[in-house]
């Protein structure tokens, strides 16, 4: 897969896709991930990518040309389609079936947005999706990006190692997880579980599937309960 970031803050993204799970996925090939400072693509000698907006009202919006540059020079780069994303707080919201089909694209190319906003040309002729996040305001869409960007890297085949992380997943079962302990068995009077120590891997297999619905209904009823028994 191949991430291209379009933002004017570019130097947000390094301490986040450059540790950890993604850096290990770049260093693998799994992912090659780009960032593009939105600047470089203007034409003016104050660089500047905002304007007031047309019919009057506070702030700035930024501007179509700049935007159309960027994307133009990315996508002679790439050979073949490439998906254009916009982070907005007015995009469809995130969630793991979304990262899951998002995931099975070769090319994506995300455009920042901005509390200031974009001007509506963007979404209307050169974006393909717009995502949100969530229902809280952000100051831009560089953690957004970021926070997508993670959900759709540790799904590629080969970057999380063990096969196992993937199949019981929270999210997909709809089910939160269970209790985890580990050593050691008794600290000050707080115990383990006594199941868990038992030996008995029946036991602690039905064990942990109650805890799991158990919590799944207390704290996440929004969660579809049909999927609570499989
Ligand atoms: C004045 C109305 N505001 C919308 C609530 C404007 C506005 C606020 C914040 C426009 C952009 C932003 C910056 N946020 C994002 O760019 C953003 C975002 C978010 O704020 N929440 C959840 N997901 C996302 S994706 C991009």
């Amino acid at each position: 897969m191949r991430v291209d970031i379009i933002s004017i803050f570019p130097k947000m993204f390094s301490a986040v896709l450059d540790e950890s799970i993604i850096k290990r996925a770049q260093l693998k090939g799994k992912v090659k991930i780009f960032t593009h400072d939105l600047r470089d693509y203007t034409l003016d000698k104050h660089r500047k990518v905002d304007d007031r907006p047309f019919g009057g009202g506070a702030g700035m919006v930024i501007q179509v040309e700049p935007i159309f540059r960027a994307l133009q020079a990315i996508k002679r780069k790439i050979k073949g389609k490439s998906k254009v994303i916009l982070l907005s707080p007015q995009g469809k919201r995130l969630d793991q079936a979304y990262a899951k089909k998002l995931s099975g694209c070769r090319n994506l190319i995300f455009i920042c947005g901005h509390y200031e906003g974009v001007d509506e040309r963007v979404r209307q002729h050169l974006v393909d999706e717009e995502i949100s996040i969530g229902d809280y305001v952000l100051t831009g869409g560089e953690l957004a990006a970021m926070v997508v960007v993670d959900s759709l890297v540790r799904l590629l085949p080969g970057v999380l190692g063990d096969k196992n992380s993937l199949n019981f997943e929270s999210f997909e079962g709809n089910l939160l997880e269970y209790p985890q302990y580990s050593r050691p068995a008794k600290f000050k009077n707080w115990p383990v579980p006594e199941v868990l120590v038992s030996g008995d891997h029946d036991k602690i297999s039905s064990w942990r599937k109650q805890e799991a619905i158990k919590r799944t209904k207390e704290r996440r009823p929004d969660l579809p309960p049909h999927q609570l028994y499989p």
